[in-house]
């Protein structure tokens, strides 16, 4: 099968090695296994490790602290590369990498000398904990609270939708420490061992079964104050960078899901032969599967179009949203669309296209609904 990777104009060796070994590890680690955790629910902790100590957990944090100094934009092209064999790795990694953006960005000299390397390095796994049971799209009223109390924040609240939950070793914890709206939020990068943490029971999920998602209680939880990340009030500030960066990330996702059921279709399509020829000769197909293939292009492009200007210091909000728009809206399309190439094989398990249209679901609701990005989109055109 196809998958297409797109190299950014200086790609040097190291980046050719990188985007090799990704493939390699993929169709070696993620691909074989995607069926049976998938079917068992079971996170794949060790296939995650394997990355790690590969050097994929990192790719676009400071090699100082055990990253490797890539572009975004090749980060980008190797989640590309994992989300067209296993999604839930993908998103596992996207979720990580979103998960180290607070410490990386914000954390002090020690805060980063202690904790990221091991986040990096893959051996501690990170979580992202924003939503809440009464809010996910409107963060700044938040109420999860942290109080200080001597050298500790003592958090009460319940975060929801959190990926990794109970596996994660490190919680970015977004907590109100001062009054209401925006300024009032803070991140704490709470240890998963505090007594008072207590992940809940495991949701169960559409798609992505292999990745747990539950809320998470703090109960009087005591973090210590060195944990606090940014300052107090600038939570929300680290929430949204974190966001913009994070968007990008599913946008690969998306792009990556797309293709391998865009590249399962065709295969099955050229196989598959009705009235006396391959079905792909069928213009009705044919057509289906070009503009599948012209959206995941132009999905492909508008996400490193972003990644090019985040990797280049400039602005990107609005495009990270317009990628993660189009792309996860596009990988919905096309999931679907290979669900009906494959007919009635489509819609067993047998197959995996199926399972494709079940996850596609979930990246148009997470970091942002799409309802979310139109908004964030439509306010940059009213500014
Ligand atoms: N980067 C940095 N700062 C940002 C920012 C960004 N992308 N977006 C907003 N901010 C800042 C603003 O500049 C503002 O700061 P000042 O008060 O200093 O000017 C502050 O944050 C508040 O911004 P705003 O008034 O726009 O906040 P809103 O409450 O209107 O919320 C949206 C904005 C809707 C965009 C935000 O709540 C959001 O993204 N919601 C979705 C959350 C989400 O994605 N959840 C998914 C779960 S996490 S997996």
């Amino acid at each position: 099968m196809s998958s297409v990777v797109l190299l950014p104009a200086t790609a040097d060796e190291t980046t050719r090695d990188l985007l090799e070994l990704a493939t390699e590890l993929a169709d070696r680690e993620l691909r074989p296994r995607a069926d049976d955790f998938e079917a068992r629910g079971e996170f794949p902790r060790e296939v995650v490790r394997t990355l790690g100590r590969s050097g994929l957990l990192g790719l676009p944090y400071s090699s100082g602290y055990g990253g490797a100094d890539q572009p975004y934009e090749v980060y980008l092209q190797v989640l590309e590369i994992l989300a067209g064999r296993w999604l839930a790795v993908a998103e596992a990694v996207s979720v990580h990498t979103l998960a180290c953006y607070p410490l990386a960005t914000y954390g002090t000299e020690e805060q980063k000398r202690r904790w990221l390397p091991d986040l990096l390095g893959g051996d501690q796994l990170g979580a992202y904990c924003l939503s809440e049971p009464a809010g996910g799209s409107d963060a700044a009223n938040l109420t999860t609270s942290a109080v200080l109390d001597g050298d500790a924040y003592v958090v009460n609240g319940t975060k929801a939708w959190i990926t990794h939950a109970g596996v994660a070793d490190a919680y970015n914890v977004f907590c109100r420490t001062g009054g209401p709206g925006a300024a009032g939020v803070s991140c704490l990068l709470a240890d998963a061992a505090t007594p008072g943490v207590n992940p809940q029971t495991r949701e169960r999920t559409m798609g992505l079964k292999a990745s747990p998602v539950a809320q998470i209680a703090f109960d009087g939880a005591r973090v210590p104050a060195d944990r606090l990340l940014g300052g107090e009030g600038v939570g929300f500030k680290i929430a949204m960078g974190a966001l913009d960066s994070g968007r990008l990330g599913i946008a690969a996702c998306a792009v990556g899901l797309a293709q391998g059921a865009l590249d399962y279709a065709i295969e099955y399509a050229k196989t598959r032969e009705q009235f006396g020829k391959a079905i792909i000769e069928f213009q009705g197909l044919g057509f289906m599967l070009a503009d599948c293939a012209t959206q995941i292009a132009a999905a492909r492009a508008l996400t490193l179009h972003a990644a090019r200007l985040k990797d280049a210091g400039l602005p990107y909000s609005t495009e990270a949203a317009q990628a993660k728009l189009f792309a996860t809206d596009t990988a919905m399309k096309v999931t679907t669309d290979a669900v009906q190439v494959l007919g009635g094989a489509g819609y067993v398990a047998d197959h995996p296209v199926e399972r494709y249209m079940r996850e596609a679901k979930v990246l148009q609701i997470v970091e942002g609904t799409n309802q979310i990005q139109r908004m964030v989109i439509a306010r940059a055109l009213s500014r």
